[in-house]
C-alpha cells in the first residue's frame, strides 16, 4: 500500500474526462509492504516490550456524570450540551459553571467546536503542490469518525454517544459510538500545601484531581485527529488534539541515506526503505463564542511589560509590570504569540464584577504551538489565512462558523476569519467570539512509521476573577476507606 509515485491523473469531474496524464516516476519503486501492517492480529514477532500488568480505574459506584435528553452533561459543578456534528465533530454548547458561594449556574460558552484543519504538505513539485487539505470542510471531523474502541479508545464506564447525518444523497444515517464521555483519574493533584512543623504543629492537605473528558476521534485519510474537553472542577476546561495514525508518504529511489542520498533534493527525511515522511504542518482552528455571565463580553489584552528602574530607586534594575488594553474592534484582536512580549489573553465581562470589583472572565492559554510561515499570498496560505494569527475576536456573526469558509472546495480564500476581521468591526462590550489556532510542525522521523505514536498539544479557558476564591478550597481529600482495594473475581 505504498505510494506509486509520481502518476497524477487529471479529471474534469463536469466532463468526466481525463484531462491530463503525468506519469514521472519511472524508476521510483514502490515501497515494500512488509512491517507495515499495524493490526495486533498480523503481528508474527513478540511485543517489543514485556506487558504490563493490567491496569484501570476503578469506579465501584459508577460514574458522577448524568446526561439528560441523550445530550445535556450533568458533572460535578458544570452543566452543558454534547453532540457530533458532521463537520465540526464534536461541538460543547451552553457551557455553566456552578458559583462556588451561591451555587447559581453561570455561563461560560455559548459554543465552541474545532472549524477549521489545515493541513500543508511543503512539497511544490506537481504531484504534491495541491497536497493542501482543509479537512473540516473538506472531509469533515463527524464524518470522518467512526465508533470508538473500547478500553483503549476509552476507559471502562465510558458514556458513548452517537452521531446523527446525512449521506451525500441526503438520507439520514447514524454512526454509532462516536463521541465518549468518562471521568479521568490520572494520580495527578489538584491542589496541595504542606507547613514546615512549627512547635509541633503540621499541616499537610492534598487533594486528589478528577476530571470530565469528552472525547470524539477523526480518520481523515491517513491521518487520526483525538479531540478532547477535559472540563476540571477549578472551572479550566482543557481541550487537547493528539497526532496519530500514517503519514502520508512519498516514494523515492533512495533506500538509505549512504549512496547519492542529498537533504537538499528530497522533502522530508527518509522515514522507511524508498519513503520519504514529507514535511508538512497541521493546525486546527476553534471557534469559541465565549458568553460570560451573560452575551455582552470584552477582549483585553494583558500584556507584560518590562519597566527600568531609575538610578538609586532600587536595588533592582528592571521588573515586570501588567497592562490591560481592552481591545476596541477586531484588529486590535489580531494575536500573534511572543515569548519575548507575552501577553495574557482574557475575555471579560465588564458589567459582571467580583465582590472586590474585579470583571468575571476567562483567559485563554496556549499551549505548544506553530505558526504558518508560508507566504501571505501562496495560494493554500490565502484559503487557510485564519491561521495568520494564533487568536483573533470578531463579533458573532451566525454566517462566520466556518473560518476557512463556508463552501472550501476550490476555494480561493475569499471566506475566511482573516477576511471577515479585516473589516475591523467593533468588539467591545458585545456578542463576541474567540478563534484559537493550535499548530504543529511536522519533520516525520522513523519512530512514526507505520503508525505515529500520538503526539499532542493542548489550550486552556482558564477561569481569571471569575469566582471569589479558590473554587474547591472546601473539597473533600479521599481516604482509606472510600476507596475498595479490588481483588481479581475467583475463576
Ligand atoms: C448587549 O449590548 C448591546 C449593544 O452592543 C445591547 O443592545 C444589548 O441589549 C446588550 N445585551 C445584553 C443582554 O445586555
Ligand atoms: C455577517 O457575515 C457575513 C459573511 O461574512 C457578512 O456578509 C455580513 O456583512 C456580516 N454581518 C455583519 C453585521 O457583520
Ligand atoms: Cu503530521
Amino acid at each position: 500500500n505504498g505510494p506509486i509515485e509520481g502518476l497524477t491523473v487529471t479529471v474534469d469531474l463536469d466532463q468526466k474526462k481525463i484531462v491530463k496524464f503525468s506519469n514521472t516516476g519511472r524508476g521510483i519503486p514502490i515501497p515494500k509492504s512488509s512491517n507495515t501492517d499495524y493490526r495486533y492480529t498480523a503481528q508474527v514477532k513478540p511485543p517489543e516490550l514485556k506487558p504490563l500488568n493490567p491496569i484501570s480505574m476503578e469506579q465501584p459506584k459508577g460514574p458522577s456524570f448524568i446526561v439528560e435528553d441523550g445530550h445535556v452533561v450533568k458533572w460535578s459543578n458544570w452543566v452543558f450540551h454534547l453532540k457530533a456534528d458532521q463537520r465540526a465533530g464534536m461541538v460543547i454548547s451552553r457551557a455553566t459553571v456552578q458559583d462556588s458561594e451561591t451555587g447559581e449556574l453561570r455561563s461560560v460558552m455559548y459554543k465552541g467546536f474545532s472549524s477549521e484543519l489545515f493541513v500543508p504538505y511543503m512539497d511544490p513539485d506537481e504531484h504534491w503542490y495541491f497536497k493542501t487539505y482543509l479537512d473540516g470542510g473538506e472531509y469533515g471531523l463527524g464524518a470522518t469518525s467512526l465508533s470508538l474502541v473500547p478500553l483503549n479508545d476509552c476507559p471502562r464506564y465510558s458514556y458513548y454517544m452517537d452521531g446523527v447525518f446525512v449521506t451525500s444523497d441526503g438520507k439520514p444515517f447514524v454512526q454509532s459510538n462516536i463521541i465518549c464521555l468518562f471521568e479521568r483519574y490520572s494520580a495527578d493533584i489538584s491542589w496541595r500545601h504542606s507547613e514546615i512543623p512549627i512547635n509541633g504543629f503540621q499541616i499537610k492537605e492534598a487533594r486528589p484531581k478528577v476530571t470530565l473528558v469528552a472525547r470524539m476521534t477523526a480518520s481523515v485519510g491517513n491521518y487520526d485527529y483525538i479531540f478532547d474537553w477535559e472540563f476540571q472542577t477549578d472551572g479550566l476546561i482543557r481541550i487537547k488534539v493528539g497526532l496519530s495514525g500514517m503519514l502520508m508518504v512519498k516514494g523515492t529511489p533512495h533506500e538509505n541515506t549512504n549512496q547519492g542520498f542529498d537533504e537538499d533534493d528530497i522533502s522530508g527525511p527518509l522515514v522507511s526503505e524508498n519513503a520519504i515522511g514529507v514535511v508538512h504542518d497541521h493546525f486546527i482552528t476553534f471557534h469559541l463564542d465565549m458568553d460570560i455571565d451573560g452575551v455582552n463580553n470584552s477582549f483585553v489584552e494583558v500584556n507584560l511589560v518590562k519597566k527600568e528602574t531609575s538610578k538609586g530607586e532600587s536595588p533592582r534594575k528592571s521588573y515586570l509590570k501588567a497592562k490591560r488594553r481592552i481591545a476596541k474592534t477586531e484588529k486590535d484582536a489580531q494575536i500573534k504569540l511572543k515569548l519575548y512580549d507575552p501577553s495574557e489573553f482574557h475575555v471579560i465581562n465588564p458589567s459582571s464584577r467580583s465582590r472586590l470589583g474585579n470583571p468575571a472572565g476567562y483567559k485563554v492559554v496556549p499551549g505548544a504551538n506553530a505558526a504558518s510561515l508560508l507566504a501571505h499570498d501562496d495560494p493554500p496560505q490565502l484559503r487557510g489565512a485564519f491561521t495568520n494569527n494564533q487568536i483573533w475576536t470578531t463579533p458573532y456573526n451566525r454566517t462566520e462558523q466556518w473560518a476557512g469558509g463556508l463552501f472550501v472546495y476550490q476555494s480561493k480564500g475569499d471566506d475566511t476569519l482573516a477576511v471577515w476581521s479585516e473589516r475591523n468591526r467593533p468588539i467591545e462590550n458585545q456578542d463576541i467570539v474567540l478563534w484559537y489556532t493550535m499548530g504543529f510542525h511536522h519533520i516525520p522521523c522513523q519512530e512514526d512509521f507505520p503508525v505515529m505514536p500520538t503526539v499532542s498539544s493542548s489550550f486552556d479557558l482558564k477561569p481569571v476573577n471569575f469566582f471569589q476564591s479558590n473554587p474547591i478550597l472546601r473539597a473533600a481529600p479521599t481516604f482509606e476507606d472510600d476507596l475498595p482495594v479490588c481483588q481479581p473475581s475467583a475463576s
